[in-house]
């Protein structure tokens, strides 16, 4: 099996057992006027991860990987969403209020949708998610447990906040995960760094990190002949 340079140690990569998981690249978090924006953030600095990610999911469709993307977001209605989430930040604006893509973090929106630059195709399942973490009140769990998948290379925004939720929620499921620094962003550029070394100090505490040039090579690699 294709072995990974990582932190802080190599991940053996087993790609019927591994899926990539791309965390809540919309359009809310991306681009200008979405829920990113209105939390006071700059919503540029997350732009530096789209080409990498777009890279490693071309590898990842061409070497047959299982794909998944996560969208944060509620219904229409609100009915999920606390009152906490709604309320916290005292913007002027929540969530659920109207912007230039639509209501902000709200399903069906303009704003809600991945961006195009990775939008996912067919066979390909769009997780949608309330919370933070990709596994909290939705059917992650279930696809997972369905496939057969152990390993989740986890990508997408922000390191942080879904990226660090869902990597700990997972790391308490029994799954391993491999975080990609590249194919990761913070609107805070120290909170990006931080929370890699996070994930990989004390041994891997949470996990693994590398970079999508190392995964695209593991993937690339040809297959190692058969025993006997
Ligand atoms: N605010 C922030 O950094 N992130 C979020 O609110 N959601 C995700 O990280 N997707």
């Amino acid at each position: 099996m294709p072995s990974v340079p990582a932190r802080p140690y190599e991940f053996v990569l087993d790609p019927r057992r591994a899926a990539l998981l791309i965390i809540d690249m919309q359009r809310d978090f991306v681009e200008p006027g979405g829920f990113g924006e209105m939390l006071g953030n700059d919503v540029s600095q997350l732009r530096p991860s789209i080409a990498p990610l777009q890279a490693l999911l071309a590898a990842a469709r061409r070497a047959g990987l299982f794909v998944m993307h996560t969208r944060e977001g509620h219904k229409p209605d609100l009915s999920d969403l606390h009152h906490a989430k709604k309320v916290r930040g005292r913007g002027a604006k929540t969530i659920g209020d109207a912007g230039p893509m639509g209501r902000i973090l709200i399903i069906g929106e303009a704003g809600h949708d991945i961006i195009p630059e990775l939008y996912p195709i067919a066979g390909e399942p769009v997780i949608d998610k309330p919370g933070k973490g990709a596994f909290y009140n939705t059917e992650l769990s279930e696809i997972i447990a369905d496939k057969g998948i152990t390993q989740l290379i986890v990508c997408g925004v922000t390191t942080e906040v879904c990226v660090h939720t869902t990597v700990r929620e997972a790391n308490d499921r029994g799954i391993e995960c491999l975080v990609l620094s590249d194919c990761t962003a913070s609107y805070f550029p120290e909170f990006h760094a931080t929370a890699l070394r996070m994930i990989a100090a004390q041994g891997g505490i949470f996990g693994w990190v590398s970079d999508s040039t190392s995964v695209i090579a593991a993937l690339t690699a040809p297959a190692e002949p058969a025993a006997g």
